[in-house]
Formats: C-alpha cells, structure tokens, sequence
C-alpha cells in the first residue's frame, strides 16, 4: 500500500461531438465514489467500438463529450472508502463493463453485461483514453503485479470477447472454427484462444500480409474473401475445415460489414453454431428458415464476458499461451489509428501509451 500524488488535470482524447474527430487536450481529474477505484491508466487497446463510439454509428446513445476506451490496464492510485479488496498500487484493468447493479436478475446468475443499469466505458460513462479513470471496484479486472501492462491491455476487452464468444459456440477441442475478421485485433486474439483451447482454426480475412499473420498466430488455413468469392469462398472455407469437407462447427463472426454476416449458414457445419459478435453499424442478419431447419443450424449473440470470464481470459494469458503483437504508439496519435482502423490496415492491435 502507497500514496500517491494525483494530479488536478491530466492528459485525455476527447470527442466533443458525433463524428469525431478526437482533440488532445487537458481536463480535470475524477474522484472515485464510494464503490469505485481510480486507476491510473498506463496503457489502452483501441478497439473497433470505440471508433463505433465516435462515429455514433450504434442504435444506443453515447455520452458527450466522452472519453473514449475500455481496454485500460494501469495501477490504483485511489479508492472509495466501501472498496475493501483492492489496495493502492494493484494492478487493475477497466473493461467495457464499468459497473452493473449486481442486484438484477441478469446480475444475480453472472450475465451482467446484460444489466439494464450496466455503465459502459468509453461509450456511457469516461473510459482510458485519459492518464486518469473511475470504474466500479467489483468489476475491474485483478491483473497480477508481474504482468506486462502493455501486452495485457487488449486482452481486457478483445481477449475476453472473443474467449467468450467460443465458450458460448460450444466448439470442443479438436473441432475446426472458422474466425471471420481473423486480422484485426479481436480475431488475433481469437486465433489464440483457440488453439489454447485445443481447436483447428480457419481464418477468414483480406489480404496477404493478415493472412501471414493468421497463420502465424496459430490459423491452420487462410482464406482470402478479396479473393475467393461466391460459391469457391464456400468450397474454400469448407475444403479448409478439416477431410470430411463439411464445413466448420462453428464460425464467429468478427468483421465490420454486414456480407460475412449473411454468408456464414452457407459454410457452416450441419448442427454447427453461427456466433455474432462485430457490430457493423445498421447490418442486418438473414439466414434461409429452410437450411437453419434442416440443418439444425443455431444462430447467435456473445457480448463481452462477466467477471468469471474476464478472470479466465486473463488467466489464459498469465500462463504464457497468449501472444498477440501490439503496436503502441503515443495516445496524442488516437487519430491515426482511427484513420487506420477505417481503412482496415490494422494487422492485429494498436496500443496507446497514456504518458505520451
Ligand atoms: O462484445 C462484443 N460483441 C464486441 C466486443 C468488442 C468489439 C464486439 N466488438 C465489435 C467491434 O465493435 C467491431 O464491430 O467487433 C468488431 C471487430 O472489432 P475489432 O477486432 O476491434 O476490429 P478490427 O481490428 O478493425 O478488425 C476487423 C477485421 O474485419 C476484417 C477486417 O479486414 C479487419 O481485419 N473484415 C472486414 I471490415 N470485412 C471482412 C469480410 N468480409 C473482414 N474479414 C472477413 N470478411
Ligand atoms: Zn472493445
Ligand atoms: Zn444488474
């Protein structure tokens, strides 16, 4: 347990309206509530939502101005006098979920990201694109002092995500999942937890310089949508998928555009599982009534992790099973990667470093 000296002002990329663009500027510094912790914020993931976030692109209303972030891995430098088991000077991380009632009946059985009261970070309330950030002490993450803050970061949103959205596919060790969006930073992400979780893994994404880094990772397959199209991006995703050349048992869809959405019935395994989980802004979901029939095909949402998940993710990643490479650059640079990120350059995750 230490002191620390908090500053009145600090460094933040704020949007000040829908649309962005972000401004580097000072703003005050919060002060915990009774309930919360204020971590000093080291490092933060830039996740795709959070250009979402700016954009205002999403059917839910953001907070402005807003402070962006949610993959804030730091040190408690402050404390609400009801917070008993986190001292100054842990290792913490703030994630999408900055709090939730814990009393609601989606809280009570650990689905609390489903709380109608849950505070969103960098969307409802601030999130870590400040040197400065407040979240509910039950639900920041416990990251062990011998943890690589920088590394970590993205496991907090991405990591957690896409362990997630596996657990709820129902795949089984030795099956094959097709990863769509397998490039960017939640499908980097998903490639290891899935060979860590004993899977084959088929990659879906554009271009050659993703597709070595897919099969670096992990990926046992790499296909190309830019340039396997039609009925041979079906036969290509299927012929990938292990020597039976049904199809795998489950996809998860990563991307941010509405195509992959309605293409993956068609690849997927008989008895296979469908689970969404990017959030291209207005994309619909269609399936035909007749092969999710006949096919016993099941069709799903997974949204981020409860605090179980978050404690397994990280867990995944403390015993050394995920490595996924991170660029960071300075937070006063959110703009570019922003930029990037539209463009569809980013080859796994971009990190900012708050001090600078
Ligand atoms: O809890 C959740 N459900 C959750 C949590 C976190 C993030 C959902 N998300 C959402 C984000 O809001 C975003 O909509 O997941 C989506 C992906 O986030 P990300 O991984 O942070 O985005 P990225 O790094 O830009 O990666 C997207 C990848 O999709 C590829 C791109 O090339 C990029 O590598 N992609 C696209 I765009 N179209 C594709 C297509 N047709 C495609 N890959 C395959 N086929
Ligand atoms: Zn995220
Ligand atoms: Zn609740």
């Amino acid at each position: 347990m230490g002191e620390f000296e908090i500053p009145t002002e600090q460094w933040a990329q704020v949007v000040e309206k829908s649309g962005g663009p972000v401004s580097y500027k000072k703003i005050p510094v919060q002060k915990p509530g009774p309930d919360e912790v204020l971590v000093n914020v080291k490092y933060s993931g830039v996740c795709h939502t959070d250009l979402h976030a700016m954009m205002g692109d999403w059917p839910l209303e953001t907070k402005l101005p807003l402070v962006g972030g949610h993959e804030g891995a730091g040190v408690v430098v402050a404390k609400g006098e009801l917070v008993t088991d986190l001292e100054l000077g842990d290792h913490a991380g703030i994630k999408w979920l900055n709090g939730s009632c814990l009393a609601c009946s989606f809280c009570m059985q650990a689905d609390e990201p489903l709380c109608p009261k849950a505070l969103l970070s960098g969307y409802t309330v601030d999130g870590t694109f400040q040197q400065y950030a407040v979240a509910k002490a039950a639900h920041v993450a416990r990251i062990p002092k011998d943890c690589d803050l920088e590394a970590v970061a993205p496991v907090l949103c991405a990591g957690i995500t896409v362990y997630k959205g596996l657990k709820e596919s129902g795949v089984r060790p030795g099956q094959y999942v097709a990863i769509v969006g397998a490039g960017g930073g939640l499908g980097s992400m998903a490639i290891q937890y899935a060979r860590a979780m004993g899977l084959n893994v088929v990659a879906i994404d554009g271009g050659e310089e993703k597709g070595k880094s897919c099969k670096d990772l992990g990926a046992s397959a790499y296909v190309d949508y830019t340039t396997s199209v039609g009925d041979d991006f079906v036969r290509d995703v299927r012929a990938a998928s292990g020597p039976d050349g049904l199809g795998p048992h489950a996809v998860l869809l990563l991307a941010v555009a509405e195509k992959p959405f309605q293409q993956a019935t068609q690849y997927v395994r008989s008895r296979g599982s469908v689970v969404c989980i990017g959030l291209p802004a207005g994309a619909k979901l269609s399936a035909p009534v007749f092969d999710t029939v006949v096919r016993m095909l099941t069709i799903k949402g997974s949204y981020v992790g409860n605090r179980q998940d978050t404690q397994e993710a990280l867990d995944f990643y403390n015993r050394g099973l995920i490595r996924v490479p991170c660029k960071t650059v300075g937070m006063s640079e959110l703009q570019n990667v922003y930029q990037l990120m539209r463009e569809g350059k980013i080859v796994g995750r971009y990190v900012v470093d708050t001090s600078k």
